[in-house]
């Protein structure tokens, strides 16, 4: 009789892949993020599409997701190609949130963007899917908080043919 792994295991994450259009691939464990500067979120209210309040957490500990980018570089050809670039941000499960370079380096949701492996001073367990993501500075913060976070993909969005 084959084993198969319990639930939890495959729907959390201890590292992160960016990948895309980077000038550099990089993936990054739990150290690699301990590396870059702390960011802390202050108190906050996980609040759903429909305005239920999910959980109340004192604390999380992260990372700006712009750090991370930084580091594997936005690969961006042309001038002006920023203006159309996003990253896709992907959950073990496949659970897929959409941030663009604008809101990311030219609002302040971008401060608030943060890869995170730390609530209320305890490491995120595999029950709480390991490395996630957030965005503090969303009105509904359940839903750009993506849970066991494995991938950041840079893409450049197609215009249309004039
Ligand atoms: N990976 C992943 N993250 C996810 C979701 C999901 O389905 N998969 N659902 C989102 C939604 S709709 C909500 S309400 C919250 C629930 O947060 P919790 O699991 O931390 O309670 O997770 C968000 N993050
Ligand atoms: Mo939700």
């Amino acid at each position: 009789m084959s084993a198969s792994p319990p639930a939890t295991a495959l729907h959390t994450s201890r590292e992160v892949v960016v990948s895309g259009s980077v000038k550099r691939r990089h993936s990054f464990d739990l150290c690699a993020l301990m590396r870059l500067p702390t960011q802390l979120t202050g108190p906050l209210d996980v609040v759903c599409l429909s305005g239920r309040k999910v959980r109340s957490a004192s604390e999380y500990k992260g990372v700006r997701l712009t750090a991370l980018l930084d580091v594997a570089q936005w690969h961006l050809p042309q001038a002006r190609d920023f203006t159309r670039a996003y990253v896709l941000a992907q959950g073990a499960d496949g659970y897929t949130v959409m941030f663009s370079w604008h809101e990311l380096y030219n609002t302040s949701i971008g401060v608030g963007a943060l890869v995170v492996y730390e609530r209320d001073g305890r490491s995120l367990g595999d029950d709480e899917g390991g490395i996630g993501l957030i965005s503090t500075g969303d009105l509904r913060v359940a839903l750009r908080r993506v849970r066991a976070l494995k991938r950041l993909t840079v893409h450049l969005a197609e215009p249309s043919a004039l």
